[in-house]
């Protein structure tokens, strides 16, 4: 028999004494929204929304058609959910700022409507990130950025959508990872693996290679070391130059995703709360880490919601030959 993405929540919830089915209809509006984008997605040539929308976001990128769509999308379908106090995503610069004041509304969502940007208009894989924070203070509303700036390892709950040859949502509210696949004939996202756990060592790497000139020494040694046969094995590598599709591909498969720091970029480009914290929850559910080359992604205390992070994310026996070559100096 199948499961569906609902009935799967709804089936989590009951290992909390008391608990509503008021977080399930705060995930449906994520379900919905990403079926919204997905048909828009499948559809791109053949309607009028590829192409750049004319206006540009607060990362200073110029914003695509769907981008503008998939933001709209989540806005709408989440605003509606009355438990959601705050939305924070890429596209916009300040967090909308719902119902955050009244006792029903106890989460904040933040996300990354379509990433991948460059890859929109060329039928490249993209997807969609999210995270879900509690309201911090319990009871008190407290001030409305505090409720999204907060260490990842706070996310109650994670995932993404990843738009690919099929459209999956991976999840995990902190009881392991699972994946649903989109059914278009049935229209729902059905549990196809649980408990997914990423292979302790791989055998891909994936980083965009071009700017290895303006990398700090450890990520060429860390590189040279994966390439060399010196891990028991010569890496190969995968890049397709969107988050989703190779943290995805790494997951399944295991390996490395690396976004490294570089002299144009001092924090990298990924931005932490929406495309590294939520990758981050995931690889660690899943029996990998995540670091930032100085401490775990999710220890990171954000400062501000569009902050980028340097991003290593992988399985095992990747991740602690990273930190030996960190510990190497
Ligand atoms: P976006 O949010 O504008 O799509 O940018 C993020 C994307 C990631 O999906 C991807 O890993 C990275 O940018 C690729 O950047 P680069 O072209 O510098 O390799
Ligand atoms: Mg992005």
């Amino acid at each position: 028999m199948i499961t569906t993405f609902q009935q799967h929540v709804l089936h989590e919830q009951q290992r909390f004494p008391g608990a509503t089915t008021e977080f399930s209809w705060l995930v449906s509006g994520i379900t919905l929204a990403t079926k919204m984008i997905e048909s828009q997605v499948r559809r791109a040539g053949l309607t009028n929304i590829l192409g750049s929308h004319g206006e540009v976001n607060v990362q200073g990128e110029v914003q695509q058609k769907l981008d503008v769509y998939a933001n709209e999308a989540l806005i709408h379908c989440l605003s509606l959910r009355e438990s959601i106090g705050i939305i924070a995503s890429e596209e916009n610069e300040e967090p909308l700022v719902l119902r955050h004041d009244s006792p029903a509304s106890k989460y904040a969502i933040v996300f990354d409507p379509l990433d991948g940007s460059s890859n929109i208009d060329v039928a490249v894989t993209i997807g969609t990130t999210f995270a879900i924070f509690r309201r911090p203070d319990g009871d008190k509303a407290g001030a409305p950025l505090e409720w999204v700036l907060q260490p990842g390892r706070k996310q109650v709950a994670a995932g993404y959508v990843v738009y690919g040859s099929s459209t999956v949502l991976v999840y995990s509210a902190g009881n392991g990872v699972h994946t649903f696949t989109l059914d278009p004939l049935v229209g729902s996202y059905i549990l196809t693996k649980e408990n997914l756990r990423m292979p302790e060592r791989g055998s891909y790497y994936s980083i965009n290679e071009s700017y290895c000139d303006r990398w700090p020494g450890v990520y060429a040694k860390y590189l040279n070391r994966l390439k060399s046969g010196e891990m028991g094995r010569r890496y190969s590598s995968r890049f397709v130059g969107s988050m989703v599709a190779d943290f995805h591909r790494t997951l399944l498969r295991g390996g490395v995703f690396i976004y490294p720091p570089n002299t144009d970029h001092p924090e990298g480009k990924l931005r932490l709360l929406y495309e590294a914290n939520p990758v981050a929850f995931l690889a660690e559910q899943a029996g990998g880490s995540a670091s930032d080359g100085r401490q775990p992604i999710l220890d990171i205390q954000p400062r501000d919601v569009h902050q980028r992070t340097p991003l290593v994310v992988g399985g095992r026996a990747e991740m602690e030959e990273f930190e030996r070559c960190l510990a190497e100096g």
